[in-house]
Formats: structure tokens, C-alpha cells, sequence
């Protein structure tokens, strides 16, 4: 989103300065008249479930949490890029790795766009991709646990923004550069950008067995930067497509050198064609250095690997691999409705919204019309590829989903709203305000070509005086709203962690059947796990002290532990050998400088200490788990040196 206001905000001052004050001028905080059976509708009773997952981004926060609809409840915050005290991930030594990247240990992320993988163009609710914006990542969280259980490290891009987007059966998850850097990066003057900085689209293939990713290939492009992105559906499957900004390629985007071309370009990749050419044994091996991490749910440990070279793929080399749609207006979402036909792309500096025609640029492609090439790629002419336009609807155009009725929804910042339009006549049947300035919206499936087209969730910038306020700082903020009649109608605010950038939903009976409970712990494969009380012990090795430790309620075994001297490491390894749905326990030791332990039924979770001073100290079980939780406790003698 940032970039959206950098190269915005001082062309549209003015009509900024116009919502702005339209916004604020809402004193009373309410949303005007809302029907009366409003509640009802989202009233989710104790004991009931929700009928939908809503995957929420926490953007800045680096987290993805999950939410029920329509009741808007918080269920859990996944950890993916940054570290989380609660479930001590990022501390705890099994998941410390999954932070590995090629600049080292890096707990944070911006996290902008899940997507749930998808079968047959359809979810399938096995996992959820999300990528980290600032130090390149594509993560997977797995749906059966709700953890992250891989990170990638996306090496020859920088700011990994038209990422995570999954193709219809899942085959790959795609990730595009937003800024263009030197491939190979090297020290070389700024000023040279022009034809020097290039930009990459990556190509994660995805193990339809175990989900595991690999870089397949790069794609090298010019030095543009890629905003957004979409796989083709159905008849447009095997394709994917890119917003481009900054098609100048100018090394600052201050607004007098960065929207001098009236259209940039929705770049239309053949990812078919390349991925063909390169079983064929095409494109060129480059060094390149990234991390791969791997979370193991039998060792309950992760991994990371140092990748040294990646698969470059010059798209000028294969022909038909890649062409270029002029777009009006710096475009910003690019959205594929679900029959595959319509390339959606919004100039967020333009008064419409321009939509592609699938068949017409396959059309123009086959009769060669071109308008010309830029480094070799051939650009099609603007008039030959448009589908039509849904003219005047709003202010500042950003992103579009679809219901599976023919409609479209695409959010407007600076108008602050959400449009609803017909695709094939462009007409605008209605629209809904957004309290205030929305960024993305999320029908659930509504980006495959089946959305659940019952709800839209809006994801906004500011929230000024919808909440109570606390502080300088208020809670960041999504808003329901019901799609199944003719008029959208808004339901629910409700607040969110971090920023709320973009989501992905899923039906709940895709995802509740294949709920972990356990862990088993006969199938525990961890180094350190110690699967009975008989098995613990204290083993000292130099200066480092293993202690494997089991808890069960309501005791550690051993919960006395002598022996420990001043300057040593000593290594907490704490079994759960609890074999029953959800009593984790918890564990924490005094001056310990890590989180606690959260260990789930079946589970073995380490962490660190080292003591600096003599004395006896006690550590405790963190997790409320049973009437004698509060017995749950132990002692460590510390001697001097
Ligand atoms: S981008 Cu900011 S609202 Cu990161 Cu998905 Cu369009
Ligand atoms: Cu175990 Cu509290």
C-alpha cells in the first residue's frame, strides 16, 4: 500500500483533501441506518462454529491471523515471518531456522497476500501461501496444523509484492519483484537504472504430494516494477499476469518522473510455454544465494538449507512466452474473474476501470498485431485486447473479486467505497461506503473459479472514529458486509491485527475435518524427545547441559535438577506426553533471555538458558492446563563456575 500513496498522494492531493474531509465527517462514528436483522446475521451462538475461515494478512505485523464468518471472531494468530513470545516461535530453537534467510537471522516481515491452494481451480483447503514483502519470502502454513511449516527465500527480488498467488491445480505459487534491483546485484550507480535494473517473476513449483516448494525458474524482466498479480483460470489457465508501474523505469518515483507514460503495461505470461522450454533442458543456471527452511512435524524441527543457484529463463528467448497489454494509469490490482476471460486491471490514477479480454489478446497474438516491443517483448495495442471499461465508477480503483453470478467488486481508496459491476456490460448495479479508505476486499474462493459469493470482507486503511479510541494509535479494521441479495449490505466492523491487507476465506468444511488434535508420540522422531518419565535425564557435554524433561499433568519429571554450573548452556527439551486434544503446557524459566514453551500433546519444544548467577531457580508451567497447574513447578541449582 505504501507504494500506492508515495506515487499518489501528490498527484491527487486535491481529492484527497476531498474524502479526507468527507470521512471525518462522520461525528456520531455510525454507519447511518443498518436493517434491524443485521445482528442476526451475524450472530454466531455459543457453541456454534463460524461457516467460514477468513485468512487475514497482518501486513506490518508479519503475522497471518484467523478469523470465523461472519462472525468476525479472532481465533488465532499464526506466526510467519515474526517472532511470536506466545507460541515462542522464532524463539524456541526448533523454529529459530524458519527466520533463516541469506542476510541471517531476520524476524520480521511485511505479510501482505495469502491465497489457499486449489484443485481444479477450486480451494482445496490444504494450505495457505503468504508472502513477505521486505526481505523476499513465500511462506506455506499448513491447514491440518495452522503453522508455518516452509519459508522460501526468493533470491534477485526485491520487495516481493505481486506474490503469493497459486494456479489452478496448485502447481505453482507465483511471485513477482516490485522493485527492480541489478541482477546480479552489484555496486553500480543509481542513476544507471534505464535498462540496467531488471525485475523477476519466480516460479515455485509446488509437490502436489507434500506441498513442498522449490524455484522452478526466473523469469528476467525489465527493469519495471510488478505490482500485482493473477493466474489465469479455466480457459486462461497456464497463464499468469503482472501490473507494472514505472514503465519509465526511473530510479525515483517523485511523480514528475514516474507517471509520465499515460499506460503502463498488465505483462501476460505463458508460464506453460516456459515451463516447457525449460524441461527441455532451456535457460541459464546463475548463482544466486538463498534460504529454504522446512518445519519436519515428526522431528518438530525446522531446517534451512543454503540454495546456491537458480534457473534464469530470458523470456525475448522463447518465443510467445511474454507479451505486453497497455494499461491506463500506473495499474494496481489485476484480477481474473473466474471464467478466465476478463484481466481486470485498475489504474489507481485513473477515472475507470479497464478490463482485458482473454480471447481478444489470444486473437491478437495469433494475427501478430503488435504496437511495438519493449526489450524484445512484443506490446499489443490497447484497443485490440479491451474487453470494456466501467466507466466513472469510483475514485482511486484498487482490486476486484468476484461472486459466482457474473459480478465484480472492486474496493476504491480514495473514493473510500466498493462498486459492484457486471462483467461483459460494465454497468454499475451498486455501491457501499468503506470506513474508511479500503484497500484490499476478499470474497471468499472469490479469486477461483468458485467463489462462496455469500460475503465481502472490506480490508481498510484508517479507522479513525469507528472504535473507541486508544491513543494515537487505533485499532486497524475489516468490514462484512452481505452480498447474497442485489445490494450489498454492511453487517459487521470488526478490529484486526496489524494491518489488514488482504485475506483469503474458505468454507470451514473444507478445512475442520483434517484438524489436528495430536501429535502422536510414538511417532515423535525429535533428537531430543524423551517419551516416558524413564527416559528423562540430565547429560552434560562440556559446557552444555541437555536436559530432556517430560510434562504430564500435573508434574515435571525431573522437576530438581542439580549440577548446573554458572557460564553453561543448558538446554531445555520438554516432551508433552499428554495424548489428549488441547492441554499443551507451558514452560519458563527465571532470566531465561527467550520466550516460554507452548508444547502441544505429543510435541517436544527446546529453548536456552544461561545462567549468569549462582543461586537455586525455579521455573513453572505458563499454561493454565489443570486444578494442580499451579503445583506444576521445579528448581535448578546453580554452582559456581
Ligand atoms: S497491495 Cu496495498 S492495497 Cu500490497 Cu495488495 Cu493493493
Ligand atoms: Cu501444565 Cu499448567
Amino acid at each position: 500500500m505504501k507504494n500506492i500513496l508515495k506515487s499518489t498522494i501528490a498527484i491527487l492531493s486535491v481529492l484527497v483533501a476531498f474524502t479526507s474531509c468527507n470521512n471525518s465527517g462522520k461525528s456520531d462514528g455510525k454507519s447511518g441506518a443498518l436493517a434491524s436483522n443485521v445482528a442476526e446475521k451475524v450472530y454466531v451462538a455459543p457453541g456454534e462454529h463460524d461457516e467460514f475461515y477468513a485468512f487475514i494478512s497482518g501486513g506490518f505485523s508479519g503475522q497471518l491471523a484467523v478469523y470465523g464468518l461472519p462472525s468476525g471472531r479472532l481465533f488465532k494468530v499464526i506466526p510467519v515471518f515474526s517472532q511470536d513470545a506466545e507460541k515462542a516461535y522464532g524463539y524456541n530453537e526448533e523454529t529459530k531456522p524458519m527466520l533463516n534467510t541469506s542476510h541471517g537471522f531476520v524476524p520480521w516481515d511485511d505479510a501482505h497476500h495469502p491465497d489457499i491452494s486449489q484443485t481444479n481451480g477450486q480451494l482445496d483447503g490444504r494450505y495457505v501461501f503468504i508472502n513477505g514483502n521486505n526481505t523476499p519470502r513465500i511462506a506455506k502454513v499448513d491447514l491440518t496444523t495452522f503453522e508455518t511449516t516452509e519459508i522460501i527465500e526468493i533470491p534477485n527480488t526485491a520487495g516481493n509484492h505481486s506474490s503469493s498467488y497459486v494456479t489452478d491445480n496448485t502447481e505453482y505459487v507465483v511471485a513477482g519483484t516490485r522493485f527492480a534491483i541489478p541482477v546480479p546485484q552489484r555496486d553500480m550507480p543509481i542513476k544507471d537504472y534505464k535498462g540496467n535494473f531488471k525485475g523477476t517473476l519466480s516460479f515455485i513449483k509446488v509437490n502436489p504430494a507434500d506441498g513442498g516448494m522449490d524455484i522452478k525458474f526466473q523469469v528476467l524482466m525489465p527493469g519495471f516494477d510488478f505490482d500485482k498479480a493473477h493466474p489465469g483460470r479455466g480457459k486462461s489457465h497456464g497463464w499468469f499476469f503482472f501490473t507494472t508501474y514505472n514503465t519509465e523505469e526511473a530510479s525515483t518515483l517523485m511523480e514528475v518522473n514516474a507517471s509520465q507514460n499515460d499506460k503502463d503495461f498488465i505483462a501476460a505470461v505463458n508460464w506453460k510455454k516456459i515451463e516447457e522450454y525449460v524441461n527441455n533442458g532451456g535457460g541459464k543456471k546463475m548463482p544466486a544465494n538463498y534460504a529454504h527452511n522446512v518445519y519436519d512435524e515428526h522431528t518438530h524441527m525446522a531446517t534451512s538449507t543454503m540454495k546456491k543457484e537458480v534457473l534464469m529463463v530470458d523470456p525475448s528467448e522463447v518465443p510467445g512466452a511474454l507479451y505486453f497489454l497497455p494499461t491506463p494509469k500506473s495499474p494496481h490490482g489485476c484480477d481474473v474473474d473466474p471464467t478466465g476471460e476478463y484481466i481486470v486491471g485498475s489504474g489507481k490514477l485513473s477515472a475507470n476501470v479497464t478490463v482485458h479480454s482473454f480471447t481478444k489478446m489470444l486473437d491478437a497474438i495469433e494475427n501478430k498485431k503488435f504496437a511495438g516491443d519493449a526489450y524484445g517483448i512484443p506490446i499489443l495495442n490497447f484497443e485490440d485486447v479491451l474487453a470494456g471499461a466501467v466507466e466513472q465508477p469510483g475514485l482511486g480503483p484498487l482490486h476486484t473479486e468476484f461472486d459466482n453470478e457474473g459480478n465484480a467488486y472492486t474496493s476504491f481508496f480514495i473514493s473510500s467505497e466498493i462498486v459492484k459491476w457486471k462483467l461483459g456490460t460494465w454497468e454499475v448495479l451498486d455501491r457501499q461506503p468503506s470506513y474508511y479508505s479500503i484497500g484490499h476486499l476478499m470474497i471468499p474462493g472469490g479469486n477461483s473459479q468458485k467463489p462462496f459469493g455469500k460475503y465481502v470482507v472490506g480490508m481498510n486503511k484508517i479507522t479513525k472514529d469507528r472504535y473507541l479510541p486508544t491513543g494515537p494509535e487505533v485499532t486497524q479494521s475489516a468490514q462484512l458486509y452481505d452480498i447474497s441479495g442485489d445490494k450489498m449490505e454492511l453487517l459487521l466492523d470488526f478490529p484486526t491485527v496489524g494491518e489488514p491487507h488482504y485475506a483469503a476465506g474458505c468454507p470451514a468444511d473444507l478445512i475442520k475435518p483434517n484438524s489436528k488434535k495430536i501429535f502422536k508420540l510414538e511417532e515423535n522422531q525429535h533428537p531430543y524427545v524423551a517419551k516416558s518419565e524413564a527416559d528423562t535425564k540430565v547429560v552434560r557435554d562440556g559446557k552444555t547441559v541437555h536436559i530432556y524433561m517430560t510434562t504430564i499433568r500435573s508434574h515435571f519429571a525431573p522437576d530438581n535438577i542439580e549440577g548446573v554450573k554458572v557460564g553453561d548452556k543448558v538446554y531445555f527439551h520438554v516432551t508433552n506426553l499428554e495424548q489428549d486434544y488441547d492441554v499443551p503446557h507451558g514452560i519458563s524459566m527465571i532470566g531465561a533471555n527467550t520466550s516460554e514453551l507452548l508444547i502441544m500433546p505429543g510435541q517436544t519444544e527446546s529453548f536456552l538458558w544461561e545462567p549468569k548467577q549462582v543461586g537455586v531457580w525455579p521455573f513453572y508451567c505458563t499454561d493454565f492446563c489443570s486444578a494442580l497447574h499451579q503445583e506444576m513447578q521445579g528448581y535448578v541449582r546453580v554452582s559456581p563456575a
